[in-house]
């Protein structure tokens, strides 16, 4: 187990945490599990959430505070069901929630909600944004003030039905042998509204500068991105899926490619694993998620947050989930 861990919120299911800090303070965007009677299966169907609360602290250890329902499914004008995992990121003095919801032909696309305020309530835009697929959405600021979205999951999240940012018909995992599906980042318009780009793939190299392999459960991207920057080098992490590790990979620019480096977070109690990683007052973190306060139950995850360390080459010292 890691030295230090800490469950965030009693009251709500939560899970996916991306932490952010905006002036001074830690703010956390995860999804709000519910219980919808829905039966497990390996589409998601019973990840079945309606809403999004945002939370905020002011010390890693003090007093979360639930600042309530940012944004309710019922609101947003194209959405269907199923608000998954959401991330905010902050221009200008506004504050920009992306989120991934089913339209109402069942299709994943990722949304965009604007608020003057980082705990919301957010305000939908009235489409998806153009050209957007599937699940996932991180966002990363780096240095310059650029913004880029990284996004994208496999089996339920959609992934595996889209080749070159368009549908394919039947869309299928590629052969065992063939290179993994990639996750996809792209810049965003210089109004946060909409892509500023065409995605492009993210490619997860092996230590021989060959792509990861379809069949390499134990390394390849499934979902859950998330990209951090230390000491100039960039770091892209993302969940195994069925394999529930937290693997990272180290690239040199925000586009990668990104070469694989190892596991942060060991299996947790539960089938999912989601994480994001943030610098507050001086210490880096993870935020993560498992199932051990619902005694198990895969859809009613509950947010904890640990201490990261580094080590002096840049690497980072894998920490124990528990599960498994
Ligand atoms: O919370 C619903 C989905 O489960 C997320 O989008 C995935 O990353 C997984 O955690």
């Amino acid at each position: 187990m890691a030295k230090w861990t800490r469950y965030l919120v009693p009251h709500l299911y939560t899970a996916d945490p991306h932490a952010h800090v905006f002036d001074g303070k830690l703010y956390i965007y995860p999804s709000h599990d519910i219980d919808a009677g829905i039966p497990e299966n390996d589409n998601g169907d019973h990840f079945a959430m309606c809403d999004y609360h945002v939370f905020s602290m002011d010390e890693i250890d003090g007093e979360v505070t639930d600042h309530g329902v940012a944004l309710d499914v019922e609101d947003i004008p194209w959405a269907g069901r199923q608000l998954w995992d959401c991330d905010c990121a902050c221009k200008d003095g506004k504050y920009y929630l992306y989120f991934p919801v089913k339209d109402q032909n069942d299709i994943f696309r990722i949304g965009v909600a604007i608020s003057d305020k980082p705990e919301g309530p957010f305000i939908p835009q009235e489409k998806p944004l153009e050209g957007s697929y599937s699940i996932d959405p991180c966002v990363f600021r780096d240095a310059d003030g650029s913004h880029y979205m990284y996004f994208g999951g496999i089996w339920g999240g959609q992934l595996q039905s889209y080749r070159s940012n368009k549908a394919v018909e039947g869309g299928q995992e590629p052969l065992d042998n063939e290179p993994a599906l990639p996750a996809r980042v792209v810049k965003l318009s210089d109004d946060m509204f909409q892509f500023g780009e065409e995605p492009r793939a993210v490619l997860l190299l092996d230590e021989n500068g060959e792509e990861l392999k379809a069949g390499d459960h134990d390394r390849r991207f499934f979902e859950a991105a998330w990209v951090h920057e230390y000491q100039g080098k960039y770091y892209f992490s993302y969940s195994t899926g069925n394999t529930q590790k937290i693997c990272y990979a180290m690239g040199d620019n925000p586009y990668g490619p990104f070469t694989y480096e190892g596991v942060i977070l060991t299996p947790v109690v539960g089938w999912t694993t989601h994480h994001s990683i943030a610098a507050f007052k001086g210490k880096w973190y993870l935020f993560y998620h498992d199932c051990v306060p619902s005694g198990g139950k895969t859809w009613l995850r509950s947010m904890k947050v640990c201490e990261l360390e580094f080590r002096e080459d840049g690497t980072i010292c894998t920490i124990d989930g528990g599960g498994r």
